[in-house]
């Protein structure tokens, strides 16, 4: 049996976007997610674009309650910026109200709230004239911020200023998988550095408002990324580690280093350099980004990154590669996500943290795994018998308190999502709650087999084994 620190914190991560709804209520301007559902709704998983979240809006309440009665005391949510602040750049007061009244029925429900500034939802106006690549842009995310941390900075303790940053990088600019669907390296990593810029505004607004008493002085800002613990296969060639160490200095390191040194990976810049790729960097963006140290950091663990040498110097675009992926023979697939399970990659990141950033506090910010197709795991009540969940949540809490043992200051863990959620344009095709939402029964909420495993660890902090391993068929 293991066992998690009673400090330990147990809660629920979600986002605006894909919780919220009310698209067009409270003052609500369009982000890029109500864009692309108003221009290619047959994009998204049986065309449910943006609209209607999960209804947490007009749910909340009964959200708050259902956390509580599974043992959790913390939640994590975004603020939209197309919420908050209107097209001229000023507080929406809609928008502003609607997140006081949010926030103080999580506090009157018993729950802590964390609350991330962005979590990959530009705005369209804002996209309109350049997005990340644009420092108009960028200086108004540092307004937003401001803004924001103005408003609820007496209310609230935990921040955090961006959601995964590599993400909008991959899937908006390289992958070309979400709007605006480009194939471009070199715009990705723009897109990335003018995310870095923005990250270190949207610290140094909260460092200024904490001096002056506008932000709690208990509270705590962070950045929460996907890391993904990097491997290669075994006996690996020069060219394989290379391939490594582009691999985790982009997606990881970048991200490490700005928030503990305030600086960006020497080697890795160098090696964009050399390779072409240019990182626009003007004069006095070296005293912006040493204001990027952060309290503590979010870690959003869902996958490794399995690489090797590439198999050509380009694509078919014209980028760089870096990498290849690598088939581990031994991988165990979430095959409706396409994600590789691989619990102990928690630990090894950990301990990662513990060698290079030993003096950074941090969380698992999100973990969870989302299965398609639950509704064929129904008993005859009609509750989901979703075994493959509580194996998932066990082995991954095993891991992360045997790394506490060892050293890892690894302070709790926010399950993604407690309660079915939109999940962009996959909408609600891959189920990853413990509470099943039903869309043929106006959204109702209904708890699945693991919601009492859930309830049982979060009120004791002790994990039992479930299974013997991680029943793949199972997904
Ligand atoms: O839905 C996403 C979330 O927005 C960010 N982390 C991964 C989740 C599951 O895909």
């Amino acid at each position: 049996m293991s066992k998690l620190p009673t400090d330990f914190f147990f809660g629920a991560a979600m986002s605006g976007p894909q919780t919220e709804g009310a698209w067009r209520r409270f003052g609500k301007v369009d982000n890029l997610w109500d864009t692309w559902s108003n221009e290619r709704i047959e994009d998204f998983h049986n065309r449910v674009g943006s609209y209607a979240g999960n209804d947490f809006t007009d749910r909340h309440n009964e959200d708050f309650a259902i956390l509580r009665d599974l043992g959790l005391t913390s939640w994590r949510t975004s603020i939209q910026w197309s919420r908050l602040m209107d097209a001229d750049g000023r507080v929406n007061p809609e928008g502003a109200a609607y997140y006081h009244e949010l926030f103080a029925d999580a506090k009157k429900a018993g729950l802590e709230t964390f609350v991330c500034l962005y979590h990959f939802d530009m705005p369209t106006y804002l996209f309109r004239r350049g997005g990340w690549d644009s420092r108009e842009v960028v200086e108004a995310y540092g307004n937003y911020a401001r803004a924001a941390l103005e408003e609820f900075g007496g209310e609230i303790k935990y921040w955090f200023t961006f959601n995964e940053p590599v993400v909008e990088p991959q899937n908006r600019y390289t992958f070309g998988a979400w709007y605006p669907f480009h194939h471009d390296f070199a715009e990705a990593r723009r897109v990335q550095y003018g995310i870095s810029l923005a990250h270190c505004l949207g610290v140094a607004a909260f460092r200024d408002l904490q001096a002056a008493g506008t932000v709690r002085p208990d509270a705590k800002i962070g950045l929460i990324n996907c890391f993904t613990p990097p491997y290669t296969r075994e006996n690996p060639s020069e060219a394989d580690l290379e391939a490594v160490r582009m691999t985790d200095g982009i997606d990881n390191r970048w991200w490490l280093d700005l928030v503990t040194k305030g600086t960006l990976p020497q080697d890795v810049m160098a090696t964009l350099a050399e390779r072409g790729v240019d990182v626009p960097v003007r004069p006095g963006d070296e005293q912006i980004l040493a204001q990027g140290r952060v309290d503590w950091l979010g870690f959003n663990y869902y996958h490794p990154a399995r690489v090797q040498a590439p198999s050509s110097d380009t694509d078919e675009y014209g980028n760089p590669v870096f990498a290849s992926e690598y088939v581990w023979p031994d991988a165990v697939m979430n095959e409706s996500r396409g994600w590789e399970i691989y619990p102990k990659g928690i630990y090894d990141f950990a301990m990662t943290m513990k060698r290079d950033y030993p003096d950074l506090e941090w969380y698992v910010s999100e973990n969870g795994i989302g299965i398609e197709g639950e509704d064929s795991s129904k008993d005859a009540s009609g509750a989901i018998q979703d075994d493959y969940r509580i194996d998932f949540v066990g082995q991954h809490l095993q891991w992360i308190a045997k790394a506490i043992e060892d050293g890892a200051k690894c302070r709790g863990y926010h399950y993604w999502a407690v309660i079915d959620n939109w999940s962009w344009n996959n909408a609600f095709k891959n189920r990853y709650g413990f509470v099943e939402v039903n869309l043929s029964d106006n959204y109702s909420r209904h708890l699945k087999k693991s919601a009492s495993w859930l309830r049982e660890v979060a009120t004791t902090h002790e994990i039992a084994p479930h299974s013997e391993g991680f029943v793949s068929e199972s997904a």
